[in-house]
């Protein structure tokens, strides 16, 4: 009997679904998908595959710019990847509020301004399609928007309203009221809660 409990209760926080997110897929400016619908208790996990990129959390209206209210976006910071890599960075985070959207875009200038953002559960009010013309729109100097740039390191163009880009110091990771960094922890200590509340 307990023993079904228990299974019971390990089954329900195990069905937690993991999205695995390639950034830089075929050297692009890309996350593949460009958007994933989760739930509370569900893993966001990126896969850097190529460049230098980052997975910087941000808002809806301003979609090129690290998130710093209510509270400091969460943010993987740069992660390089050299050519010919075989072992690949990963960073992700576990979803503690589906009730909103929730917004990122890559804080390697240019990246954002050609369309290199992400959402968590983007609404029929917020949509995803919106968020990235809103990024596209944003100033980007080098202009053109072709899709090939060269790698990593390239200061051209301060994003949109000159904001995002180049202030190097990315905030540390966490203390999004709604997020936990780490994948895991926030499971773990769900499966604790429930097994001891069984037990
Ligand atoms: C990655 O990009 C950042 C920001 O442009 C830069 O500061 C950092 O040195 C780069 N890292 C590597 C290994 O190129
Ligand atoms: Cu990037």
């Amino acid at each position: 009997m307990r023993f079904f409990a228990v299974a019971a209760a390990l089954f329900t926080v195990v069905s937690a679904e993991t999205f695995t997110v390639l950034v830089g897929d075929n050297a692009g400016l890309t996350y593949s998908p460009e958007s994933v619908v989760a739930k509370v208790g569900d893993t966001v996990a990126f896969r850097f595959l190529s460049k230098n990129h980052t997975v910087t959390q941000s808002t809806f209206a301003k979609p090129c710019e690290a998130m710093t209210a209510p509270t400091t976006g969460i943010d993987s910071g740069f992660q390089a990847v050299p050519p010919g890599a075989t072992e690949f960075p990963e960073w992700s985070f576990t979803l503690d509020d589906d009730k909103a959207p929730i917004w990122f875009f890559c804080n390697q200038a240019p990246h954002c301004a050609r369309g290199m953002v992400f959402a968590v559960n983007p609404s029929a009010e917020k949509t995803f399609a919106s968020f990235k013309a809103t990024a596209m729109g944003a100033t980007d100097p080098a202009g053109a928007g072709g899709s090939s740039t060269t790698g990593g390191a390239n200061p051209t163009g301060t994003g949109a309203s000159g904001a995002a880009g180049s202030d190097g110091a990315s905030p540390p990771a966490g203390n999004g009221a709604r997020m936990v960094t780490g994948s895991g922890a926030a499971l773990l200590a769900t499966l604790g809660v429930v097994a001891g509340l069984v037990l």
